[in-house]
This record gives C-alpha cells, sequence and structure tokens, in this order.
C-alpha cells in the first residue's frame, strides 16, 4: 500500500477547506496554508477560472516550495452571459459578502425566465513546477428566494437539475457527490492514483 499523498490546498475559504477534506477522504493528506504558515491574501488576478486556479497554486508553491493544488470556482448563470463567473466572489461588493451576492444576482434576474445556472470549479494541481488541470460541473437553476442553512456561498440559490431542494439543504454528503468541486477532487483523485510519487 503507498501513503496517501500530502498536499497543500492553497485557500483561504474555510468552507473549501473541509469540503475538500470530506470529498478527499483517505485519499489525500490535504494542509491548510495555515499549516504550512501561510497568511498571505494571494491576489486573484487573472480574467478566467483556469488562470487563478494556476495564479494561488503557483503562489504557494513558489514561494513555500510545497507540491499543492487551489480551486477557482464560478457560478455561471445563462441569462446573464455567464455573469458572476469568474467575479462570484466578489460581484456585489470587494469582500466576500454572501448575502450582497445573492441579493444581487436575484435582482438582476427578476424579469429573467431562463433561470438555469451551472457552478464550474476548475482545479490547478503543481507538482515539482509541473501545472495539471481538473475541473468539474453541475447544472442546476437559481430559484427566486434563498432557501437552507447547509453549504456557503449561493448555495441557498442553487437547485441541481433533478433536485427539490437547494445545495443549501442538502447533507454535505448529498452536495458533495454531484457537486462541481466533487467531481472535479475525484478526477484530481483519480491523476494522483495513476502517478507514483
Ligand atoms: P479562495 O480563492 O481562497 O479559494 P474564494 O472564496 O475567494 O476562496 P473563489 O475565488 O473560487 O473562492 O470564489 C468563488 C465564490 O463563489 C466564493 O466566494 C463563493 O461565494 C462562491 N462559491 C464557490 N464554491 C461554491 C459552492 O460550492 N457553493 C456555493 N457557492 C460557491
Amino acid at each position: 500500500m503507498t501513503e496517501p499523498r500530502r498536499l497543500v490546498f492553497a485557500t483561504n475559504n474555510s468552507h473549501k477547506l473541509s469540503e475538500l477534506r470530506q470529498i478527499a477522504g483517505d485519499g489525500i493528506i490535504i494542509l491548510s496554508l495555515a499549516d504550512i504558515g501561510c497568511e498571505d491574501d494571494i491576489p486573484e488576478t487573472g480574467s478566467t477560472l483556469e488562470e487563478n486556479s494556476m495564479i494561488k497554486a503557483r503562489w504557494v508553491y513558489e514561494r513555500y516550495g510545497y507540491d499543492c493544488f487551489a480551486d477557482d470556482t464560478g457560478l455561471e448563470v445563462t441569462a446573464l452571459g455567464g455573469e458572476p463567473g469568474v467575479r462570484s466572489a466578489r460581484y456585489a461588493t470587494d469582500g466576500h459578502d454572501s448575502a450582497a451576492n445573492m441579493a444581487l444576482l436575484l435582482r438582476n434576474l427578476s424579469d429573467k425566465a431562463d433561470r438555469s445556472a451551472g457552478f464550474r470549479t476548475v482545479i490547478t494541481l503543481i507538482e515539482d513546477g509541473k501545472a495539471s488541470v481538473f475541473s468539474g460541473e453541475v447544472r442546476g437553476e437559481i430559484i427566486s428566494e434563498p432557501s437552507g442553512s447547509g453549504g456557503f456561498g449561493y448555495d441557498p440559490v442553487f437547485r441541481p437539475e433533478g433536485w427539490d431542494k437547494t445545495f443549501a439543504e442538502a447533507s454535505p454528503e448529498e452536495k458533495n457527490a454531484v457537486s462541481h468541486r466533487g467531481k472535479a477532487v475525484a478526477r484530481l483523485i483519480e491523476y494522483l492514483k495513476t502517478i507514483r510519487k
């Protein structure tokens, strides 16, 4: 039996960190930025999810020397031309204010018949300086008002296809089984199994 890989997850979002640890189970030992003494507010200056996940992963690899991965996620709403997309964290304000972000989203959708949307996650893994990219998506729709207290971010307004409840009304296991992040992490873990380290 080979030992599970130890990788740093380059995120300042504690919800993402706990989701990742739950999804990865015994597949990867995940170190947080706090575990490696990194308190940086990593600038997200890219114009795509791919660029931002690369920037975050490279930041940690180059400054701290650890193999690591980063997640960049966006909510892409069809009637808004893919917005908020890469700006999902700062849609309404400069901070990560989920209530304000959801309120603005619902306002911008108030006159739209098409409520379809998807979450997309891009994960960039950097090992020995080499990048590998994994992605995952879930489709669904934006409901008319927030419902549920689980999850984080836009979860209270997102109902996955085929569900009768939002991600915020689901258990973590239910969300992770179908989610954007769950799918991207499954692909990352499959890849890690194919390489020996
Ligand atoms: P890091 O960059 O430090 O990882 P972040 O919160 O800034 O954390 P993103 O740049 O990927 O993460 O921002 C995406 C935003 O989209 C995030 O702040 C949430 O509001 C939202 N989001 C991400 N994943 C989500 C999920 O699984 N469910 C609901 N909303 C999510």
